[in-house]
């Protein structure tokens, strides 16, 4: 062509694009009523608050592609290391406010809809959470998608889209019940299906036959069932950025080619239909964190998604590249726990039987470009598929990781000679007498990885003492720790627009939200006069709306905006102790009633509120719930004690709703037994937002108040080292308590007695922390009701507690998850950012 056409047509392509994506707010408006006109065929004159929303997204959707293709046609032109995070969940809530603000025209889109007649802040009610994810290990991949955006790394996010979310609560009489959670019933406009471009066989059952290939074994596998994963992708813009990443997530649909035999048997309809069961495969996302239940489902989901995944991830890699010498260069996994770990035999299996390579090169090539990480120690978390599971479903991977265990116990015979004890516990393969053989996930994906992190500090410690202690020992140069983070996007600018304009301000300008280490300069203010009361009128509007989410969610009236919010929302679990934080609160109210009335006036008033879901089985997760309900009845009923506390469950806490109580709350709550909490993330959110916290030693909350300064934290209760040492001498006095806090005792005694109803119910819950208390409630009991104490006594002076407030957030600079992709970005993936400059700059 000739070379002036070209560059007319060049510029005519630019004009076009650049009026339609322009940032004013007529070319916004014409393109949220074209989508209204075109791509929901509703009439222009007339559409509701959901269609409103709709179209809006749609035309953000828009200016998304076009910044994703730019950035995707330029890494296809630099080639650089990529990064794929593989994860089973992203809890990533809503999309509207967060695309309109890292695009930064949230302002223009105001301006835009309420000149049509709608209100921003209505129409972004109207998106459904997309709650793809259990609690923090979802959420955390969906903060390192924005991060990694930010930061302009070459990554993506690879996972499954279910069509079921995590499940909604409700209460009914204090009791949770589950409700399914179809969130794509009004479609998806952030989502693009690729079903014609993207799609890719999974295969599943059957048997593997071996031939001879000239000399050397060739596998062949011979499934016996077929699915087609379908690509949907997720533009992930970042702030203040022109690079645009994905979020490729797999749904199943049933196979076209595969089982055509089926269709000539006669039986045309059972056919259809049998084939219609492929979709299940994708459909629900298992509500359970942190207990492994062998359910066949779950393995077949993880596989499916691992194997779209590799043939994706291969298939790009193949395009540009003869042979596999750079795909060390060129690629880097993470594995988000354990659940992606069939990664390992699935890969191994495609460079052999596919490819060709030996198990050398191919052992090589996965251990160059795997990497692990771990959230718990919990033992009933730990993934152990059973063996003959394995061996049905997925033969050959269960052949491969018989021989990387083979290999591996070898390699152990070669340095422990024949101390079988220790080679047993160290085997892949669990092999008890009598019993069925399992296969240890985490100690494959151990083996297997070129690294192995945990998420904080202590955890990370815990991991190379303890959990992994023994292949710490043979590879210690295997383990890191990165501590988590959160975007300082979503959690504070977005959420909380006063404090961030505070922020702004006081700084002197906007460049903390990408480099949070900023806020440090706040400490040297955390006393001024002026800062402190702009701080308390933030503080106030925030809180005024928090409590009126509250009161809307949990029917509780909350007429005393003086009172002090304190705040425990999280999954329900006993290592979390909701329990105690309950405990507390009977405590503080017989207190309160014991008080002769002329002494009432010294009480703080306080609004406790406890939110979370109870994974569907976990029978004492779901009676702490209703115990929860049964003493908000009690209280907030009881005339003597009036204002001065009152009690709420939130029900159906998610993304959002932490969004909208995280900004106003005063203390927050992260109180679980010393080394059971790998990290928390909710902890360095509230920090961030000057919430002030009651916490233990354990996970994260140990580099807050290392951060923060001990000064302005209430830490409380058993360290971890003491840990195993108390709950040894409890178990030796059993019924007997070691020290029995009389205030524990009546506590306890109150509840039993039926103060509040139900104590039937409530006797599995006293009991685990009579007799055993594995998770020490009764230990830490008294502790946590004097540092209760405390957090009362600070409240008194709210100078103090402003500075304190101002300290926490100017101490959260840390835990951005800026600062922990950055880590993974240098210490893990050998990853660089990579800046797409702007298309349109010419
Ligand atoms: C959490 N784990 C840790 N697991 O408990 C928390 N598990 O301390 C940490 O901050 C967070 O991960 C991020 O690192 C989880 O959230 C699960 O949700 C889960 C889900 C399915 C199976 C097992």
């Amino acid at each position: 062509a000739v070379p002036g056409a070209a560059r007319d047509q060049a510029h005519l392509l630019h004009t076009l694009m650049d009026t339609y994506t322009s940032d004013n707010v007529l070319a916004i408006q014409q393109a949220i009523v074209h989508h209204v006109e075109y791509t929901l065929a509703q009439t222009r004159y007339k559409f509701d608050d959901l269609e409103a929303y709709m179209a809006t997204a749609y035309s953000i959707r828009d200016r998304l592609i076009e910044s994703w293709n730019d950035t995707q046609s330029y890494f296809k032109e630099v080639d650089p290391k990529r990064v794929y995070y593989l994860s089973m969940e992203f809890l990533m809530g809503r999309s509207l406010l967060n695309a309109l603000n890292n695009l930064e025209v949230r302002g223009q889109y105001t301006e835009a809809l309420a000149e049509l007649g709608y209100s921003l802040e209505t129409l972004v009610t109207q998106e459904r959470d997309a709650a793809l994810g259990n609690g923090g290990l979802g959420r955390l991949a969906a903060c390192f998608l924005d991060s990694m955006a930010t930061t302009n790394l070459p990554a993506w996010g690879y996972g499954i889209r279910y069509q079921y979310g995590m499940f909604r609560q409700v209460l009914r009489d204090g009791f949770q019940h589950e409700q399914p959670d179809y969130w794509l019933n009004f479609g998806n406009p952030w989502e693009l299906e690729r079903s014609a471009s993207i799609a890719y066989q999974v295969s599943f059952y059957g048997h593997v036959s071996v031939q001879d290939d000239g000399g050397r074994q060739a596998f062949r596998w011979n499934p016996g069932e077929q699915v087609t994963a379908v690509a949907y992708d997720t533009p992930i813009p970042g702030f203040q950025t022109n690079n645009t990443n994905n979020l490729r997530l797999w749904a199943a649909k049933p196979d076209r080619e595969f089982d055509l035999q089926a269709f000539n048997t006669g039986d045309y309809v059972q056919a259809i239909l049998a084939k219609q069961r492929a979709e299940t495969l994708s459909s629900v996302l298992y509500p359970d964190d942190r207990t492994y239940e062998g359910k066949e489902l779950r393995l077949k989901q993880q596989h499916f998604f691992v194997s779209a995944t590799v043939q994706d991830v291969v298939r790009r890699y193949r395009e540009q590249h003869a042979s596999w010498d750079a795909f060390p260069d060129k690629v880097a996994f993470q594995m988000n726990d354990t659940h992606p770990t069939l990664l390992v035999p699935e890969l191994m299996r495609v460079l052999m039987d596919h490819e060709g390579l030996g198990w050398t090169r191919a052992w090589e090539l996965v251990t160059e470009t795997c990497n692990f990480t771990n959230h718990t120690i919990l033992p009933e978390a730990l993934e152990r598929w059973p063996v003959a599971m394995m061996e049905k479903l997925l033969p050959r991977h269960m052949q491969i990781i018989y021989d990387i265990n083979w290999r591996f116990l070898q390699q152990m015979r070669g340095r422990y000679g024949d101390d079988w004890d220790r080679i047993s516990r160290m085997s892949i393969i669990e092999e008890t007498p009598d019993a069925d053989k399992y296969v240890r996930m985490a100690y494959l994906a151990v083996i297997a990885a070129r690294t192995v992190n945990g998420v904080a500090a202590i955890h990370s410690n815990i991991l190379r003492d303890d959990t992994f202690a023994p292949f710490h020992e043979l590879f210690p140069g295997k383990f890191q720790n990165k501590t988590n983070g959160v975007t300082p996007r979503r959690w504070l600018a977005f959420c909380n627009e006063p404090l961030r304009e505070l922020l702004t301000d006081t700084l002197g300008s906007d460049a903390w939200i990408k480099d949070l280490d900023r806020l440090k300069v706040l400490r040297e203010h955390a006393r001024d006069p002026a800062l402190q009361k702009r701080w308390q009128e933030v503080k106030a509007l925030a809180k005024d709306k928090a409590l009126s989410t509250i009161e809307r969610l949990s029917g509780v009236a909350l007429p005393n905006r003086e009172a002090m919010l304190d705040v425990q929302v999280k999954r329900i679990h006993e290592y979390k102790r909701q329990l105690l934080n309950v405990l507390g609160i009977v405590h503080r109210y017989d207190t309160i009633r014991k008080l002769p009335r002329a002494e009432r006036g010294g009480v703080v008033p306080r609004v406790c509120v406890i939110g979370g879901k109870a994974a569907p089985g976990y029978e004492m997760a779901k009676r702490i719930i209703k115990l929860v309900s049964a003493v908000a009845e009690k209280v907030n009923n009881d005339l003597e004690v009036g204002d001065l506390l009152k009690v709420a469950f939130v029900p159906d806490y998610n993304v959002s709703v932490a969004e909208a109580i995280i900004p106003g709350t005063e203390l927050s709550e992260h109180i679980s037994t010393a080394g059971t909490e790998a990290s928390g993330t909710g902890n360095m959110k509230f920090a961030m937002n000057g919430a002030l916290i009651i916490g233990t030693m354990d996970g994260a909350n140990i580099e807050i108040a290392e951060e923060i300064g001990e000064d302005n934290i209430f830490i409380f209760g058993a360290r971890a080292s003491e840990v195993a040492g108390l709950r040894a001498a409890r178990a030796e006095f059993q019924a007997n308590l070691l020290q029995p806090d009389p205030r524990f005792l009546h506590t306890l005694d109150l509840i039993r007695s039926g103060t509040f109803g139900w104590e039937d119910y409530f006797v599995p819950l006293l009991d685990s922390i009579t007799y055993s208390d594995y998770y020490l409630v009764a230990n830490d009991f008294g502790p946590y009701i004097e540092a209760q104490e405390r957090v009362d006594r600070v409240y008194q002076k709210p100078e103090e507690w402003t500075a304190m407030s101002i300290n926490s957030t100017a101490g959260s600079g840390f835990f951005s998850s800026d600062r922990t992709i950055l880590e993974y970005a240098k210490d893990i993936w050998g990853v660089e950012p990579t800046p797409v400059p702007n298309q349109r700059d010419d």
